[in-house]
C-alpha cells in the first residue's frame, strides 16, 4: 500500500457504511492505486479458476463459522445489543433487478447488465470528477509529488498544451470541498441488491471494495496503436487480478454510444475458459495472441448512456477502446 494516511481518511469517512456492510471491512480509494497490493504473494493465484473457486469455498466457510460464533454470543448475551442496519431489497438503487438471474449470467457469460445508476447519482459523480484533481500514474513533480491537474486542463489530448495525457485518475478525496468518492458511492457500497449479487457470485461476503474513478482521454486519430498501448495499459487486452477472487461493478458517467466514445470491450466466457497459455506470464495479452484464439465477432463492445451500469467477472479478457472525440468517465467498484 502506497499511502496509509490517505487510505485512513477514506476508511474513516466510511466508518458508518462499513458497520452497515457487516463484512465489507476495507474500502479503498483509487488514489492509493490499491492494485499494487495485488501484485505480490498469493494474490497472483487469482488468475487461476481453481484458486478463485477454492478461495471462495474457504472464505465462505470461514465467514459462516464467524457468523455462527457471533450469533451465539449475541444470543447468550441478550443485553448486549448489536445494531446492524439491514437494508431491504426495496430500498435498493437496483430495485427490480433479479439477483439470481444476474449471478447466473455472470457465471455463464462473465457479465450482466441492467444495473444503471439513478440520474442524480451519476450527475453527482460526474461533477465530482470535473472538480477534483486528477493524476496520471508515472508523472511526478520535481518534489516527487504526483502531478495534479483538472480534467478541463486536458485539451486535444494534451495537458495545458504540453505533454500528452492518456488517462486521469480522479483523487479519492477533494480536499477543497471535503467530498470523497467513498461518501458519494456510499449508496452503492451498501446497496442490498448489489451486495447480494457480489456475495452470491463470490460465495462469501466481500471483504474489501476498491474504488476507481477514471477519465479516459479523447486521443483523436493521430496516434499509433502501439503508442496508445504503451502509454495506456488498460487499452491492451488483459484480465484483472484484483485479489484471489473478485468481481467488478462498472458504470459509465459519460455516454458511450458508439465505438469512438470509449467502450469497454470484453470477450464473454473467458473467465472460465482461456487458452492455457494465456494463464501464464503477464496478465496483458497481445492483439496478435487474441486474434489467434478469438474471432472479432466474439468481442463484446459495451455501450450505453450516462449511468449505464453492469457487473463483470474481470477474469474475462477485456480492454478499453480509447475515446476519440470526448473524454470518457468510468467508475469501477472492485469487490474481493
Ligand atoms: O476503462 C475500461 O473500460 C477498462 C479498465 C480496466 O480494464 C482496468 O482498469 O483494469
Ligand atoms: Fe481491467
Amino acid at each position: 500500500m502506497t499511502n496509509s494516511k490517505s487510505r485512513a481518511s477514506v476508511v474513516s469517512s466510511s466508518a458508518k457504511q462499513q458497520e452497515n456492510l457487516s463484512y465489507t471491512r476495507q474500502i479503498l480509494d483509487a488514489r492509493n492505486t490499491p492494485d499494487k497490493d495485488y501484485l505480490h504473494s498469493f494474490y497472483k493465484l487469482g488468475r487461476f479458476l481453481w484458486a478463485r473457486k477454492l478461495y471462495s469455498h474457504l472464505e465462505g466457510k470461514r465467514q459462516n463459522t464467524l457468523e455462527q460464533a457471533v450469533s451465539f454470543l449475541i444470543e447468550t448475551l441478550p443485553r448486549a445489543r448489536v445494531s446492524i442496519e439491514t437494508r431491504q431489497p426495496e430500498d435498493s438503487i437496483f430495485k427490480g433487478v433479479d439477483v439470481e438471474k444476474t449471478v447466473e449470467e455472470m457465471r455463464e457469460e462473465g457479465v450482466s447488465f441492467g444495473l444503471d445508476l439513478p440520474k442524480d447519482m451519476a450527475d453527482r459523480l460526474y461533477n465530482y470528477a470535473k472538480t477534483t484533481p486528477c493524476t496520471e500514474p508515472g508523472y511526478f513533480l520535481e518534489n516527487k509529488n504526483p502531478e495534479e491537474f483538472f480534467i478541463d486542463e486536458v485539451e486535444n489530448g494534451r495537458l495545458r498544451g504540453g505533454r500528452r495525457v492518456f488517462r486521469a485518475l480522479v483523487r479519492g478525496v477533494n480536499e477543497k470541498t471535503g467530498e470523497s468518492l467513498g461518501n458519494l458511492t456510499e449508496p452503492l457500497l451498501k446497496d442490498p441488491i448489489l451486495l447480494s449479487i457480489m456475495s452470491k457470485y463470490l460465495g462469501y461476503y466481500p471483504n474489501r471494495v476498491t474504488l476507481h474513478l477514471t477519465w479516459s482521454i479523447a486521443l483523436g486519430t493521430g496516434l499509433s496503436e502501439e503508442t496508445i498501448r504503451k502509454k495506456y495499459p488498460p487499452s491492451n487486452w488483459h484480465f484483472d487480478v484484483a485479489g484471489i477472487n473478485f468481481a467488478t461493478y462498472y458504470t459509465y458517467l459519460t455516454p458511450v454510444k458508439n465505438e469512438e466514445d470509449g467502450p469497454h470491450v470484453m470477450i464473454p466466457r473467458t473467465h472460465v475458459k482461456k487458452p492455457m497459455k494465456m494463464l501464464w506470464g503477464s496478465a496483458k495479452k497481445s492483439e496478435e495472441l487474441i486474434k489467434q484464439h478469438f474471432n472479432k465477432n466474439e468481442h463484446l463492445n459495451i455501450m450505453g448512456p450516462m449511468g449505464f451500469g453492469f457487473v463483470q467477472d474481470p477474469s474475462c479478457l477485456h480492454r478499453v477502446k480509447p475515446p476519440v472525440h470526448s473524454h470518457r468517465l468510468l467508475c469501477q467498484l472492485r469487490f474481493s
